[in-house]
């Protein structure tokens, strides 16, 4: 199986954490932003995640989620019940449109947090002379692009007014989880899985305090990046997969270009 991502993209994050979650063997490649002849070819669209399994192709995070589950069952996603299930599907669906208008510009439009963000992108490709001009030319495409999509008629909105928002919606999630620390019913669904995939990119960003005040928003992070045999261990193994997941993802922890 290989799934072809950014590794900035919480689509592609959703469907790496699902994979792992499921404890499915898989290769990744990173899809350059301006070489995307292979992808072209294999999925005749230019977005990512897009995961080809044999002769199967999906394209799009949520279609991956559907596809994966139906052929993987075990440890399901989309919960069975009908009522959690459309709670699944309806919270899903506003993590990848609605949550993505609150995180991005977090990540996008804070100057110190786009650069650190593009960073990391960077990060995933080999560099050179000529990978240093090109991303010269893609740091200004991706600030006017993200602030098309994100930003307001004059421009960014001021710091303080992105993160305020993201404040009040880290709040409203926190909520959300009260009953069993997941959004729809008692186990990880695509919702959670969705909402992982946004918020996780938060972290060591300016705004991650904000977050990280969230105590229930904070476990479902921790707990769907765990890697998948661990997951199921009891309380006390818990913790140390937790301590495991903490120190592999400061070793990930990319220097600031
Ligand atoms: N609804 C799609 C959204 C995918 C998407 O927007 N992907 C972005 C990256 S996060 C992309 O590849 N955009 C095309 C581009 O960068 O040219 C999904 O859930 O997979």
């Amino acid at each position: 199986m290989i799934l072809y991502s950014y590794n900035v993209s919480p689509y592609a994050a959703k469907v790496r954490a699902i994979l792992r979650y499921k404890g499915l063997a898989f290769e990744e490649r990173f899809v350059h932003p301006l070489r995307r002849g292979e992808l072209q070819r294999i999925s005749r669209q230019p977005a990512v995640p897009v995961l080809a399994c044999g002769e199967q192709v999906i394209v799009d995070s949520t279609r991956i989620a559907r596809w994966l589950d139906e052929r993987y069952p075990a440890r399901p996603i989309f919960p069975a019940d009908p009522a959690l299930r459309a709670r699944a599907l309806l919270y899903e669906e506003w993590a990848d449109e609605g949550l993505s208008r609150v995180i991005q510009p977090v990540r996008w439009l804070m100057p110190r947090n786009f650069d650190r963000s593009l960073a990391l992108f960077r990060a995933a490709y080999p560099a050179n002379a000529r990978a240093r001009l090109e991303w010269v030319a893609l740091r200004r495409f991706f600030q006017l692009d993200f602030r098309r999509k994100y930003g307001e008629r004059f421009g960014a909105p001021p710091e303080a007014t992105i993160l305020n928002r993201l404040a009040e919606v880290m709040d409203l999630v926190d909520d959300a989880l009260a009953e069993t620390g997941w959004l729809a019913g008692p186990a990880p669904s695509v919702a959670d899985f969705a909402l992982y995939g946004m918020v996780h990119f938060l972290e060591g960003l300016d705004g991650w305090e904000t977050v990280k005040a969230r105590r229930r928003v904070v476990r479902l992070l921790r707990a769907l990046e765990e890697p998948a045999p661990k997951w199921e261990a009891s309380e006390e193994a818990d913790h140390d997969a937790m301590a495991d997941a903490r120190r592999h993802r400061e070793k990930k922890r990319l220097p600031l270009v």
